[in-house]
């Protein structure tokens, strides 16, 4: 799908609004002060980076951003997913693949709509704790970064403030791997919609290579659809990706992480990739060092790191 000499688009979101914790916004900065553009160009891409996009007209615009329903920060959390989705579409538009850099999940809707913009058969690998999939109705919280899929598939009822995100994406053409917080009313719409998750509990039985291969089977049986691939750092355990704002016991190890993104290259078919969720102001230097450098190397086996 990507023209040769392969070339991407780092795209840097520093943005918490999907969420109540404060440094997920400075993800980004860390991800790429650690060296990941570097990183990337020693596996042979071209890579472009223009700097963190801040957003700070977007939240001047918005001015106060009182809730609608539940829903935190409504306003800022659209008007900056709209811009990514701009961005994010131009760079696959040019023939870049586009590696966003998060900030909090909520900004998905964004980069997931920018891939479908291009490519409206792509697929979407949704790796994470959480299925992010409660709408307006179900949430418990109202932090968005649990709802990006919910608006992607069109759920729930319609916002107006949300009215530019359309319902891209089809049930079949998604897939989860690594479940193991899911909300009772996220379960109802998993089971309602028929989407294909695979939890821990499937890792455990089967072994990350079967899951990989039965979630590819799922969305991309002929291994000829683009993929998206969302990773949120909490899918991988606490003892490898500590510094994130909500870890959950029981995660993928470091290997079967970095399996789901080497598998994912292999196929020939990635055409963008999110790394999201990665908090640096959480928990202590060594584990934030740890949690930066992993984001880091899941990027590169996504994008052509091999072990030998
Ligand atoms: C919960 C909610 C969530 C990430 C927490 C949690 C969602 N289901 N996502 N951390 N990354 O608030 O909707
Ligand atoms: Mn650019
Ligand atoms: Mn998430
Ligand atoms: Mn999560």
């Amino acid at each position: 799908f990507l023209p040769s000499p392969k070339s991407l688009a780092i795209v840097g979101c520093p943005f918490s609004g999907g969420q109540p914790r404060p440094g997920v916004d400075q993800g980004p900065i860390h991800l790429v002060e650690a060296g990941l553009p570097k990183q990337l160009e020693e596996l042979g891409w071209k890579v472009h980076f223009d700097g963190h996009h801040m957003f700070e007209d977007v939240s001047a615009a918005v001015g106060a951003d009182e809730p609608i329903g539940l829903l935190k920060n409504p306003r800022r959390v659209s008007k900056v997913c709209q811009s990514v989705a701009k961005v994010v579409g131009d760079h696959a538009k040019n023939g870049q693949l586009p590696v966003t850099l998060g900030g909090d999940h909520s900004l998905a809707m964004g980069t997931i709509s920018g891939t479908l913009e291009k490519y409206p058969d792509a697929c979407v690998i949704w790796v994470d704790a959480h299925a992010d999939i409660n709408t307006a109705e179900t949430t418990d919280t109202g932090n968005i970064h649990g709802m990006p899929v919910a608006f992607l598939l069109g759920l729930g009822s319609k916002i107006d403030e949300f009215a530019w995100v359309k319902p891209v994406l089809k049930p079949h053409r998604l897939v989860y791997i690594g479940l193991r917080d899911v909300d009772a009313g996220e379960k109802r719409i998993l089971r309602e919609n028929n989407i294909k998750a695979f939890s821990m509990h499937e890792v455990d039985k089967y072994g990350i290579g079967r899951v990989v291969e039965m979630a590819l089977d799922h969305v991309n049986p002929k291994r000829d659809l683009p993929i998206h691939l969302s990773f949120d750092v909490d899918a991988l355990d606490p003892t490898v990706a500590p510094s994130t704002g909500t870890p959950v016991r029981g995660g993928l190890t470091f290997r079967e992480g970095h399996y789901i993104c080497e598998s994912i290259y292999e196929t020939g078919c990635l055409v963008a990739l999110d790394i999201m969720e990665v908090n640096p102001s959480l928990r202590d230097a060594e584990s934030v060092k740890q949690t930066v450098a992993v984001g880091c190397s899941l990027a590169r086996s996504a994008l052509g790191e091999t072990l030998l």
